[in-house]
């Protein structure tokens, strides 16, 4: 049996033509039920959704043997277990892409606070990226660890700056604030169980190969 790790929403949808080239369809629709074991088309494969920041939790400890999951998950993952997460990565999927950008209120002056040197207030999900990223750029920053609607940090006080998923840009527009740097691309990858792949490298391969024929360009 081959178990799949995947989130509800984006990653699961925009796995499924990934799967459906590996000759693979999930059976039962995970809105709308209330099994979080998915059977497939494929007697020996089967789908575990999970949070999206468990993902990796799953796939690293053996809880699933593959899993898709975002980059942005993958390094604060890493970055919360000493930098080695112990899963093999083979492919970029290139699906729920987005990106990792800073953005503050519009009547925030970034530049000028960046160029005085002041240390600037950070709210953000995303502490291993955020962290790297203004030690890169020599900003002093005090870093403020957040779990959802970062967007509403600048709003009320708690930061002058947020690190957050942008994607249309409309949820930043809705609320006042302005992208003023991108970190980085994401987007999601095939993560795998170094042992797994070892005790059934026939099958995991053939899967892999098969994620690899349907990547979007
Ligand atoms: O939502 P939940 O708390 O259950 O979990 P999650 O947010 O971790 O999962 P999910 O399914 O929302 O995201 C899974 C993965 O999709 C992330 O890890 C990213 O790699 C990827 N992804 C791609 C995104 C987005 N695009 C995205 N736009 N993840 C989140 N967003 C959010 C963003 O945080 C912001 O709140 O959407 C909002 C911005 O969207 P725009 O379109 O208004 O810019
Ligand atoms: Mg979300």
């Amino acid at each position: 049996m081959i178990t799949l790790a995947l989130s509800k929403g984006r990653i699961f949808e925009e796995t499924l033509p990934l799967l459906a080239a590996a000759g693979i369809e999930v059976t039962e629709d995970p809105e709308t039920s209330r099994k979080l074991i998915l059977p497939t088309t494929r007697a020996d494969v089967r789908v575990v959704l999970v949070r999206a920041t468990d993902v990796p939790t799953y796939v690293a400890h053996g809880g699933a043997d593959i899993g898709v999951a975002g980059k942005d998950i993958l390094i604060e993952y890493a970055g919360d277990n000493g930098g080695n997460d112990g899963l093999y990565q083979p492919l970029d999927l290139n699906i729920a892409k987005c990106r990792m950008s800073v953005a503050v209120r519009a009547d925030f002056d970034y530049e000028a606070a960046v160029k005085q040197g002041s240390r600037i207030r950070v709210a953000t999900k995303y502490t291993t990226i955020a962290r790297e990223h203004f030690a890169n750029k020599g900003v002093h920053v005090d870093l403020i660890k957040l779990y959802g609607s970062m967007e509403l940090a600048p709003l009320t006080g708690l930061a002058d700056a947020i690190v957050d998923l942008v994607s249309t840009g409309n949820t930043l527009k809705a609320n006042n604030l302005v992208e003023v740097e991108q970190i980085m691309l994401i987007s999601s990858r095939l993560v795998v169980n170094q042992a797994a792949l070892k005790l059934n490298r026939e099958p995991i391969r053939a899967l892999i190969k098969a994620f690899e024929s349907a990547i979007p360009k």
